[in-house]
Parts: C-alpha cells; structure tokens; sequence
C-alpha cells in the first residue's frame, strides 16, 4: 500500500521511531500464536474505568507485572486480578523477537517486564492516554502492531496538543522514548479487513513496558 506518509514523509517528534515491517511474516504468526497461549491461562476481556465504563479494546498480560483496570482503578498488579494467579510468564519467544528488532534503535537493549496484550476488534479504539503508571520514565515503551492496519496517534505532553497519525501496519514496532515518553498517544480507528494474518481478523499490539 502506497501511503502519503511514504511519499511525503513527516518528521515524527525527537524520541518516537516508527520501524515499519521490522517483524517477518512468519514471526508474526508467531507471536500470533503465542498470544492465544497467553490467553489460555488469562483470557482477554475488557477493563473497566472505576466508574464502571467498558475499553472498547480487550485486553491480557504476561511477564512479572499487567497492568489492569476495574472498580479499583487502573494499576500494575503481580496477579491477574480476575483470578487471583500470576500473569502468565512471557513466552520466551517475545523477548527473542524484540531483542534483535530493536537493534541500532535508541531502544536497543531494553529489557521489558511487562507486556500488555490489546485486541481490537472491529471498531474498537484506544483513547488519548499518558503511560504513567511505571516506576521510572527512563525506559522506553515499545508496542508491536499485529494483523489489521491502524491509525495510531501521537501527541505531545498536555491532552489538547495536536496530535500526528502514524498509520501502523502488522510487524511494525512504535518507539516511544525519551522525549516522547511521556506523549499522549491513542488508537483511533483500525481498517477492518486488512489483516495480513489468517487467523486474526482484528489487531494485537504488544505493548512492552518495564514497570518496576
Ligand atoms: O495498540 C497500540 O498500538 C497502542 C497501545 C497503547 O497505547 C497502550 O497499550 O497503552
């Protein structure tokens, strides 16, 4: 697909990087895979807001820390809240994927030891939202895009800057660091239909995050 981002390309704020295409095919299917592991031990479900609203995206974790949502507010729990057992480890082939990925990259090394699973389905979203529930804003928040294509945004510190579209496709990897760290950023739409993936009609992003 030929986008005008390819044709005329914008720069993106000091500290975001966009690799496009930076996971193969096949280790996308992978990761695929891995993720409905993950979901065999916690399923994926939506979060609730404290006061009771549904995310519209449906959401697992796994490594030592998930973040979470519900009547007690959003957090990092060591458990799953639903049942009261650990997060499920993360699978080896997460950290395998990631690490050569992100060579060369102002990410490189980075050890995450959480890993927030989203799926979206059709018309599911994400709203403008900080990440800031981590102990240190140091590291670097790194999110691989799976099956269907989506608009991600990127604003700046404060909610009202205006924010850029980055259009992500599955294999891509969005960066998130330093300067940007701390930007707004959000799911606006997903294109239904454009997923590359046999098996996922919708999207997964992994979100890697280091939360201690
Ligand atoms: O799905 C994405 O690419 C972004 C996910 C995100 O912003 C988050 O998990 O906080």
């Amino acid at each position: 697909m030929r986008l005008m981002d390819d044709l005329f390309p914008v720069a993106l704020p000091m500290g975001t990087s966009h690799l496009k295409n930076r996971i193969n095919s096949a280790l996308q299917c992978e990761l695929f895979n891995a993720t409905q592991l993950v979901a065999k031990s916690s399923e994926f479900s939506h979060p609730t807001t404290k006061s009771g609203g549904a995310y519209s995206a449906k959401i697992t974790n796994c490594g030592a820390m998930g973040w979470w949502s519900d009547a007690e507010g959003y957090r990092y729990t060591e458990n799953d809240p639903r049942s009261g057992n650990p997060w499920p480890g993360m699978p080896k082939l997460f950290l395998k994927s990631l690490k050569p990925a992100l060579y060369g990259t102002s990410a490189e090394g980075f050890e995450p030891d959480a890993c927030l699973i989203n799926h979206y389905a059709k018309s599911a979203r994400m709203g403008l939202h900080q990440d800031k529930d981590e102990a240190d804003f140091s590291h670097p928040i790194i999110t691989i895009s799976l099956g269907a294509t989506a608009d991600f945004l990127i604003g700046g510190e404060k909610r009202s800057d205006p924010p850029q579209l980055i259009i992500v496709e599955s294999g891509d990897i969005v960066i998130m660091g330093g300067k940007s760290r701390m930007r707004f950023h959000s799911i606006r739409k997903i294109y239904p239909g454009s997923s590359p993936l046999a098996n996922l009609d919708g999207r997964i992003s992994l979100t890697f995050r280091k939360a201690l």
